[in-house]
């Protein structure tokens, strides 16, 4: 189904979900100069200016035309988010062909520790902050706090499988018989993890491999539970080339059996991918909650398993490295929800929920789409149905790079 053309013409629209946003735009070294002040801001922990800039940007990838001192008269500084300090960022762009205070932040040593900190999964900037503080500037030192040597394997069999009784021993009882997780018993394997691996976490995997994990995994979950369907979401589905993990949602094909069905087959599947060697380390694994409209972060209301998953070697291709793979399970009510949820990007999603709620006085997230003065619950039976139900122009996904 192709994008509605009424977005392309709506890039002055406040909303990032009714305006298309390319992978790559007109004015994508603008974008990338904008987005290391982002991060940098986000790195020293100014949300609120972190999130101007990446609003900001989110327009730029929406301008269908290469900015120039003439257009950004006549366009961009009418848009909101283009006052004061950005407008006059984008000028210096437009001049130069790149943003001073960017180039001289990629060079500031403080900089370069925190992004290099952040950048191996499970450390935040909050963290990364807190060991810059402690003196840690180099990987070196995080392998020296976490007492890792680099490329040791930290999960031996038995421990694994510890780790998967501990989890479940986590998962306890509410009153009223719903399943909830207990939080922060378990020893948190993550960084050490990450850090351990991290010469293969951090290579990009391409296309064709993320697709061959979702074909091994899906053969190994059809031999659990016959009629799974999956859908592979992320950047994957964005249209990039190479991304970081393979995220994929994965449901049932029958709306009522799914009900029962889907429960508990997270963990069952993790498990038998690692009996196979295909799983190697499990950081981290959810089951359900119940469904409560009323909360206002759902954000681990799926059942999900984080991973790191290594295809087994074959004649084509005799070098297999270790992957991050996210599986998210969804009752099939949820399917379509958690599908656009995880298809990204951050900033789409963010703009989806707050469309909802401001726009529609709906409440979006990757569970369900309610009504909310009295919490109707919608059941979508597909994408399109939820772009629909929100009144919003269908927006393929290699559109919703904003
Ligand atoms: P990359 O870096 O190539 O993996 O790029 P993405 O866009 O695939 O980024 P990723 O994998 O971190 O996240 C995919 C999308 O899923 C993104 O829009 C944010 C969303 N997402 C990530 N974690 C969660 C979560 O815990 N809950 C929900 N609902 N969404 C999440
Ligand atoms: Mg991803």
């Amino acid at each position: 189904r192709p994008t509605d053309p009424s977005v392309f013409q709506n890039w002055r629209a406040r909303y990032a979900v009714q305006r298309a946003s390319p992978l790559v735009c007109p004015n994508q070294g603008l974008a990338n100069e904008l987005s290391i002040l982002r991060r940098a801001r986000e790195l020293e922990g100014l949300e609120k200016n972190a999130l101007a800039y990446e609003r900001a940007i989110g327009m730029i990838k929406s301008y269908p035309h290469r900015i120039t001192r003439e257009s950004f008269k006549s366009d961009i500084s009418k848009l909101p988010g283009f006052g004061g300090k950005t407008a006059s960022k984008v000028l210096e762009y437009i001049e130069t062909g790149s943003i001073p205070e960017a180039q001289t932040t990629l060079t500031s040593e403080r900089y370069q520790s925190l992004s290099l900190f952040a950048s191996i999964y499970g450390i935040g900037p909050t963290k990364a902050r807190q060991f810059y503080d402690m003196g840690m500037r180099s990987i070196e030192d995080l392998e020296r706090y976490y007492d890792v040597a680099p490329g040791a394997t930290l999960k031996t069999p038995a421990e694994l499988d510890e780790f998967m009784r501990e989890m479940e021993a986590e998962v306890a009882f509410t009153p009223n018989g719903k399943r909830v997780r207990r939080e922060g018993t378990v020893p948190d394997i993550t960084v050490p993890v990450a850090l351990a691996l991290r010469g293969e976490l951090d290579a990009p995997i391409p296309r064709d491999e993320v697709e061959e994990m979702r074909d091994v995994v899906m053969r190994e979950l059809a031999e659990l539970q016959p009629g799974c369907v999956s859908t592979i979401v992320g950047g994957y589905r964005r249209g990039k080339p190479m991304s970081n993990d393979a995220d994929i949602v994965i449901s049932h094909e029958d709306w009522e059996k799914g009900k029962t069905l889907i429960p508990g087959l997270c963990k069952r599947l993790c498990a038998r991918l690692y009996q196979k060697g295909l799983v190697t380390h499990v950081m981290h694994l959810s089951g359900f909650h119940g469904y409560n409209a009323l909360r206002t972060e759902h954000w681990d209301s799926l059942e999900k398993a984080l991973t790191v998953f290594k295809l087994k070697p074959i004649p084509e291709n005799p070098v297999r490295i270790h992957r991050r793979l996210d599986l998210i399970f969804a009752l099939p009510e949820s399917y379509w929800t958690a599908v656009i949820g995880w298809t990204g990007s951050k900033m789409f999603q963010r703009d989806l929920r707050l469309w909802a709620k401001q726009e529609k006085g709906m409440k979006f997230d990757s569970v369900a789409l309610t009504r909310r003065h009295d919490t109707r619950r919608f059941l979508p039976k597909s994408e399109k149905e939820v772009f629909d139900i929100l009144g919003l122009p269908w927006i393929d996904p290699t559109m919703r790079n904003a």
